[in-house]
């Protein structure tokens, strides 16, 4: 099964219903008024964080991401129903991109964020009906939902992270510390995606075993470097050696560079060496000890010194939290609304779209002069005036807003 952490989707919030015309008709009555009722809202899209989704494969599958229509309204003002909202589960460390940048981040169990919202409900003319208007024989399209491309990337969340180079006995010792049966052989790059496990102590522990890291990886190399990026929300880290080898001092050294090179900040993380494999070595607290003078010393063969390694991880992260600020938050970003309205050109003239000045030009008796000198005013005072001149509006040009055209003709 492979295991995504990035991923592009796009997201499609449901459009509103349309605003029902309809009129009512009685028998005996010369005119009737209107009745129409409104549009139900469209769907939103929304992500919200599980424990229980481990990557982003789901939304690897299915980038097409469709949130329910609003439902039109009908007649004797019944509104439509709205669309219902499109909640896609992701796992705890979702980070979410739009064009603008970070939008949300879903550390926690529960945390959602809205990433496409669904368009208004159109009005019906029983809405729209106003002392200027007493009769509209039309009503509000639904507006649309929004759109949007959205880059996803999961940065998992561990209190403290493995490192070491490939075959180090990394995944053996996440096997040991916690309930987690990740892979484990005797071969390098064993582990080819971040596993995570639980350790239950007095507090509940996330460790994170990555892949073995090279020398070179911040260049590339291996597969190290590029999961390195799932330690940057780790409290701290436990440098795993092998004390096996011919030179475990340089392993760690190694070690250190390539975590220095991907960056500085993580390098500096609080941190302890555990030798491990030391039922393969004769003196193992001597080779140990010129490696670190405080690493733990252990096998995760035999099991010797995995309680003292459980405490020192404890202890270490404890201590990082301390100095550590707050605990993480979830954030969703708030952006502006948007903008009441955008002018665009259009053939040779120009569009004002925008659903506020849309309504004002609906809901204004065209027949009726101090309607119209109304309707100016506003449109001044929005600044359409100024942005149709902004864009090369010239006395003259036709102007449409909604169904009506206009002719641009500035104070
Ligand atoms: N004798 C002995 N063998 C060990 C010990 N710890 C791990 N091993 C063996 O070393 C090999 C590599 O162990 P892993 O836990 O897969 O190592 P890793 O660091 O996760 O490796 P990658 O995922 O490839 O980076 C396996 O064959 C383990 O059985 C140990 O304490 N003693
Ligand atoms: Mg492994």
């Amino acid at each position: 099964m492979a295991f995504v952490d990035e991923v592009t989707v796009w997201a499609r919030a449901g459009r509103g219903g349309h605003g029902s015309a309809a009129m009512l008709r009685e028998p005996f009555k010369p005119r009737g008024g209107p009745e129409g009722g409104d549009g139900g809202r469209g769907g939103d899209v929304v992500f919200e964080a599980s424990s229980g989704v481990r990557d982003l494969s789901a939304l690897a599958d299915r980038p097409h991401l469709r949130a329910e229509d609003g439902k039109p309204g009908g007649a004797s003002r019944r509104t439509g129903a709205s669309g219902a909202d499109l909640v896609v589960q992701v796992p705890e460390g979702t980070m979410v991109f739009d064009e603008a940048g970070l939008m949300a981040d879903l550390v926690s169990e529960g945390s959602s964020a809205m990433v496409a919202r669904g368009g208004r409900g159109g009005r019906g003319n029983a809405s729209l009906a106003s002392s200027r208007n007493r009769v509209p024989r039309s009503a509000e399209a639904g507006e649309p939902g929004e759109e949007r491309r959205l880059s996803v990337e999961l940065r998992v969340l561990a209190d403290v992270g493995l490192v070491g180079l490939p075959n180090a006995g990394k995944s053996t010792l996440l096997g040991r510390l916690t309930a987690a049966r990740p892979k484990v052989a005797p071969y390098p790059f064993t582990t080819l995606h971040p596993n995570l496990g639980v350790a239950e102590g007095e507090r509940r522990l996330v460790v994170a075993d990555v892949p073995g890291l090279v020398e070179g990886a911040h260049e590339g190399k291996g597969l190290g470097h590029r999961f390195l990026r799932h330690l940057d929300r780790a409290r701290a880290l436990v440098l795993v050696v092998d004390l096996s080898t011919p030179d475990p001092v340089a392993d760690l050294h190694t070690v250190r560079k390539e975590l220095e090179a991907h960056d500085p900040g993580l390098a500096a993380r609080p941190w302890f060496v555990v030798g491990t494999k030391a039922d393969l070595v004769r003196e193992p607290e001597s080779v140990a000890i010129r490696v670190a003078p405080d690493a733990v010393v252990v096998s995760g063969l035999t099991g010797e010194g995995i309680d003292r390694l459980a405490d020192r991880v404890a202890e270490l992260v404890e201590a990082a939290s301390m100095d550590q600020e707050e605990e993480r938050q979830p954030f969703v970003v708030l952006r502006p609304a948007r903008p009441p309205f955008v002018v665009r050109k259009e053939g040779t003239g120009f569009r004002v779209v925008g659903r506020a000045v849309e309504r004002w030009v609906a809901e204004t008796d065209f027949d009726d002069p101090r309607n119209v000198v109304q309707l100016q005013r506003r449109l001044a005072k929005e600044g359409v005036e100024r942005e149709l001149a902004a864009l090369g509006a010239r006395r003259g040009d036709e102007v449409m807003i909604g169904e009506r055209a206009f002719e641009f003709l500035p104070e």
